[in-house]
């Protein structure tokens, strides 16, 4: 168990910034204004901005992944069909995202390899196995709502092609947050062997999930820069408390149980008292060393492979279409 000390590092901004722009920047962000690919920005809110979209594209495209193994195994046509949308809507996520990032002038391809390669991060929840059916409905369920409360509040941020894009993932994802509360439901009013299923499945993904609004504020190292320039509209710890005011009724409603002795809210500052998450493992997780990371990459790495000649494909139709007529 973590017990202290900041195990991520900070990094140095050295880059220097003419203070006239970047006062004048500061104000439209103040202003609440939108800030647009053209525009003056600081070199370091790009930086941050390409990372931040970037990590939250491989996530859409890497988080297809634990459910999508589950479509040829779905229990029943309709539920397979469902999944099926569910999972190629978050692979249209992704693409919506890579346009984004591709704004502040990263190329696609260096994204692409930069994933493969193991250099950017993804959300760590998706290097855990979905081990039955019951895990796909947890996740859609769950991590698909805490996705919504990370992405309904930047989706007031400062950066217009990332909030656009947020916008209509959202609504997506409302869609699929019903899909997984109905899935959970079926299970959890079903047979003792489904309640024990969906209650096993909430076991193994509580941890992760609380992983994923990112570390604690004490030892995350991006939110002030990002909650000042409003890319970040909310630190960690307070979409980690809105999840748990949501959620934690909810799950007990349906008669399951938290595997955290601790969790309790306090009624007297109103906010959820809990274990504090692993951030160890978290790290190590994120760092390429959880239990499915190199398969989830080797995947990704094989479908790349082997979408190479759709792209070329496509490159030299467009060749063909810039062939001037005359
Ligand atoms: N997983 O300073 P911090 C979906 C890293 S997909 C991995 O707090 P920040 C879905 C962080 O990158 C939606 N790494 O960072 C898809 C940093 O490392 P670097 C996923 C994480 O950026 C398919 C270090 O830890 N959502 O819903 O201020 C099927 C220190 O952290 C994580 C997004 O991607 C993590 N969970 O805040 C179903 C949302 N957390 O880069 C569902 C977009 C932290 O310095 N991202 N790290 O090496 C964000 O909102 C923010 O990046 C975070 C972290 C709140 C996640």
């Amino acid at each position: 168990m973590y017990g202290g000390g900041n195990i991520f590092e900070k990094p140095e901004n050295e880059i220097q910034e003419d203070p006239v722009k970047l006062a004048e920047f500061e104000a439209r962000i103040l202003a609440g204004e939108k800030i647009e690919p053209t525009d003056w920005m600081p070199k370091e809110y790009r930086k941050q901005l390409i990372r931040m979209i970037e990590q939250h594209a491989h996530s859409e495209i890497i988080g297809a992944l634990p459910e999508g193994t589950w479509i040829t195994r779905a229990p029943g046509f309709r539920r397979k069909l469902a999944l099926m949308a569910k999972v190629q809507d978050e692979v249209g996520h992704a693409q919506l995202l890579y346009s984004a990032a591709e704004t502040l002038g990263k190329p696609r391809e260096d994204m692409i390899n930069d994933l493969i390669s193991g250099k950017s991060k993804y959300s760590n929840v998706f290097n855990y196995p979905a081990v039955t059916w019951a895990d796909t409905a947890i996740i859609a369920w769950l991590i698909d709502a805490g996705a919504i409360i990370n992405q309904v509040a930047n989706s007031k941020g400062s950066y217009g092609p990332y909030c656009r894009a947020l916008e209509r993932i959202c609504q997506e994802e409302s869609f699929h947050l019903k899909y997984g509360h109905d899935n959970v439901v079926f299970l959890a009013t079903g047979t003792q062997k489904q309640r024990q299923m969906v209650q096993e499945a909430l076991n193994r993904w509580w941890p992760p999930i609380m992983h994923f609004f990112g570390p604690s504020d004490k030892i995350s190292v991006h939110t002030e820069t990002l909650m000042r320039w409003k890319v970040k509209m909310a630190s960690n710890d307070d979409m980690r408390q809105k999840f748990l005011d949501m959620y934690v009724p909810k799950i007990w409603d349906l008669g399951l149980t938290i595997p955290d002795p601790k969790l309790k809210k306090n009624e007297e500052t109103g906010t959820w008292e809990y274990t504090e998450p692993d951030w160890k493992e978290f790290k190590r997780v994120i760092n390429g060393d959880g239990p499915c990371n190199a398969e989830r990459l080797a995947v990704r790495k094989m479908s790349e492979e082997k979408g190479k000649w759709v792209r070329e494909a496509l490159l030299n139709r467009n060749e063909m279409y810039s062939v001037p007529l005359s």
